[in-house]
């Protein structure tokens, strides 16, 4: 829009940008607003990213960015079965066969991070040791093993907690996956798995953290981890190719903290500072309500101590939007929006977006483990 043509409106509510509007989020320029957010899909034996999801994540390419499924840093980040990794050189020549098949497609394309914590079982752990975790605490929840092909819900084992002096070794893992995934594999960026109860969420939570040391206690210290490892990851990679997901309230894997809004608050100014690509917000349940009675949170105020704080990234908001909600969101603020969901079903969901629909159903059983069925056969329009 020209400058006098905004001035001419600046009577009346600015205009939000449409979905489908360019974007710039610090390095990377984006074609419009619509992200494919994370999805776990466990269809990557042995850790191992494959041709089948070359062509699933080519088919989405029409979106902004998509945003890879969680990948593992190192095998002690690994929490499920059939996820892919990041730390072996047969992980990154798959997911190089992706990236290029995304590039191909004209899509732009950053992997999530992860390092599961305490969310994993024995069974996927280095010499099937305990999994690892701020404090030993088991986590209310189940992850997935595979036994004679067959996906198996099994409950978390309890972890460890870890030493103080094992913590610079996984800021060092993350710093590594992140400089080989844009170095080696041809990612546009990183995305910092900080959500739905993983590693950095349970460092960051007091439910799940109880540490006495620097690591644990007051805001600062429980955010620690995670600011050191974005610093370690925009130091190698640059914070224009790096944005981190954050779930404030959500109970996905047990995750609770006592007092949400002052720690997500403090977490973002102290991001504000760090020049990122983008901050992705999970808004309320992952996968559930947007809302919840019992956990109150302010996302305004959240996007203001940001703003305030200096950071000029993109806001990215996601869990549960559609066409009207998204918009809306644009409205409010919000500079891109992640569909999760949706994109299992519909791989041109950018199209369907524009013309209003119609949009596939997609098949829960097919959603974790399989092959092409329920993954790359989903329709795009003619
Ligand atoms: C569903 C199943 C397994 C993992 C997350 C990485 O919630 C996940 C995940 C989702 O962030």
């Amino acid at each position: 829009m020209s400058a006098s043509l905004h001035r001419q409106k600046s009577s009346a509510a600015p205009c939000a940008p449409s979905l489908f509007d360019p974007v710039q989020a610090g390095e990377l320029a984006l074609a419009n607003r619509v992200v494919l957010a994370p999805l776990t899909r466990n269809r990557a034996p042995d850790a191992i990213p494959t041709a089948l999801m070359a062509e699933y994540y080519a088919q989405r390419a029409s979106a902004g960015l998509l945003i890879t499924e969680a990948t593992a840093i190192s095998q002690q980040g690994q929490g499920y079965a059939d996820v892919p990794g990041l730390y072996g050189t047969e992980q990154l020549d798959g997911w190089k066969k992706v990236t290029q098949a995304v590039h191909g497609a004209g899509g732009k394309i950053v992997v999530q991070l992860w390092h599961v914590g305490r969310v994993s079982h024995t069974d996927l752990q280095p010499d099937g040791g305990p999994p690892v975790a701020p404090s030993a605490l088991t986590a209310n929840t189940k992850t997935v093993l595979i036994k004679d092909g067959v996906p198996l819900f099994v409950p978390t084992s309890a972890p460890r907690a870890l030493h103080a002096d094992e913590l610079p070794g996984i800021v060092h893992s993350y710093q590594t996956a992140a400089r080989n995934a844009v170095g080696t594999a041809g990612f546009d960026g990183v995305e910092i798995h900080g959500a739905n109860g993983y590693l950095l969420d349970q460092f960051l939570k007091s439910g799940s953290n109880q540490r006495g040391d620097d690591y644990g206690g007051s805001i600062e210290n429980r955010a620690r981890l995670l600011l050191e490892v974005t610093r370690a990851i925009t130091g190698a990679v640059g914070g224009g190719r790096t944005g981190i997901r954050l779930s404030p309230v959500t109970p996905a894997n047990d995750a609770f903290d006592a007092d949400p809004q002052p720690l997500f608050d403090y977490v973002v100014r102290q991001l504000a500072t760090l020049n990122l690509a983008y901050l992705h917000i999970i808004e309320g349940a992952t996968g559930g309500p947007r809302e919840l009675a019992e956990r109150p949170f302010d996302y305004a105020a959240l996007k203001a101590a940001y703003r305030q704080a200096g950071g000029q990234g993109a806001w990215m908001v996601n869990n549960g939007l559609d066409k009207t909600l998204a918009e809306q969101a644009l409205a409010d603020g919000a500079d891109l929006v992640a569909f999760g969901r949706p994109y299992i079903a519909n791989p041109d969901l950018v199209e369907r977006l524009k013309r209003g629909g119609p949009f596939n159903e997609g098949n829960r059983a097919t959603y974790y483990g399989g092959g092409a069925e329920g993954y790359t056969d989903y329709p795009a329009l003619a």
